[in-house]
């Protein structure tokens, strides 16, 4: 527990000492001047439920995000491909663990946050509820989806919570490898075969539209926590301009390769924006909420790996009690 109380996420913010005028304004300023917020630093409780929500949710995606393409390791085409992908998983469970240290620093136990994880209490990325259905689906996640968590992670980088920021630095250099295979699966498929480029139409057009388009999240009208989180810089970028960033930097990628994308109304207008049909941001709430097509499976591996791992843990922290007390 560090300096103020830690408040459940989905608690409504209470009015305490952290909302004293004074230190807000001094806090503020911080912020405005780009110090970082190191966790003992004086807070609003307001700042460190958002920041514990944001992380906390950052980090069950990563270990919900290893799902799909774990399914993939068994059938990898080749040995190289599957070496590669052992370790892309591997990495995203260490991104996981990466970030529920940040997210401890903010008064939260790891046991806490994984309960209500696999309780179905925390949210965690919309686009870990689909199925990876082909080998093709592992190519255009380890692009595309890779590719998006960038955009996010390049720009919440810069933000103002210290232990967030140094954790998506590290994270950022392992995402950027991730792509490359990402990248490089999918440019094999796209020149291969007839076969082999319409497995990787098929699985593009299920992941470009809705779920890579929900990916950043709903556009500012309908965005709860934007004002605030840029306010105090957690957030850096809009969800909308984060989007845009992204479909300016990979849509011309993904046509140059001669692949389509499922939206008629996809097109870049003079200025540099690009116009796309808005996907159905009721469906998106239902995925988050619980209700997408893999949301029930992928709470269940967690599930049984957090029961049928209980023995491991416990035999591992009794050993370490052991080391710890020398003279017992
Ligand atoms: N999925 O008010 P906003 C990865 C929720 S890591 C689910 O706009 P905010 C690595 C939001 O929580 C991917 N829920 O929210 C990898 C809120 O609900 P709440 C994860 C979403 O926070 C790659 C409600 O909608 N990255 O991919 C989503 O200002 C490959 C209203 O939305 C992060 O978590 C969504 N997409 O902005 C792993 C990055 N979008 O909590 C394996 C950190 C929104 O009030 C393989 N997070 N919601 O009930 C962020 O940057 C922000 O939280 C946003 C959302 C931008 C995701």
């Amino acid at each position: 527990m560090y300096g103020n109380a830690y408040i459940e996420p989905d608690a409504k913010p209470v009015a305490t000492i952290d909302e004293d005028p004074e230190k807000l304004a001094e806090f503020e300023a911080r912020i405005a001047r780009g110090e970082k917020i190191e966790p003992d630093d004086w807070m609003p409780a307001e700042y460190r439920r958002q920041v514990l929500r944001m992380i906390e949710q950052h980090a069950h995606s990563e270990i919900i995000g290893a799902l799909p393409e774990g399914t993939w390791i068994t059938r990898a085409p080749t040995l190289r491909r599957k070496l590669a992908l052992i370790a892309k998983v591997q990495d995203e469970v260490g991104h996981g663990h990466l970030l529920y240290s940040a997210a401890e620093t903010l008064g939260k136990t790891r046991e806490a946050m994984i309960n209500d994880l696999i309780n179905g209490k925390s949210k965690y990325s919309n686009i870990f509820n689909y199925p990876a259905k082909s080998w093709a689906d592992i190519a255009v996640i380890g692009f595309l989806v890779d590719a998006g968590a960038i955009v996010n992670q390049l720009a919440n980088a810069k933000g103002s919570y210290g232990p967030y920021c140094r954790a998506l630095e590290r994270i950022c250099y392992e995402e950027s490898f991730h792509l490359k295979q990402g990248y490089d699966a999918f440019v094999a498929l796209a020149v291969g075969t007839p076969a082999q480029r319409a497995m990787l139409q098929d699985a593009l057009n299920r992941w470009w539209f809705p779920p890579m388009m929900h990916f950043f999240g709903p556009p500012d009208t309908i965005s709860v926590h934007t004002e605030k989180l840029m306010r105090w810089k957690v957030k850096m970028a809009r969800n909308e301009e984060m989007r845009q960033d992204f479909i300016e930097q990979y849509v011309p990628k993904i046509w140059e390769l001669g692949m389509t994308l499922p939206d008629p109304a996809l097109k870049r207008n003079e200025d540099g924006t690009w116009e796309y049909t808005q996907p159905d941001w009721d469906e998106f709430f239902r995925v988050i909420n619980g209700d997408g097509p893999c949301n029930k499976e992928r709470l269940a591996v967690r599930r049984y790996a957090e029961e049928n791992g209980r023995w491991v843990r416990e035999a591992m922290m009794n050993t370490a009690m052991k080391r710890m007390v020398p003279y017992a």
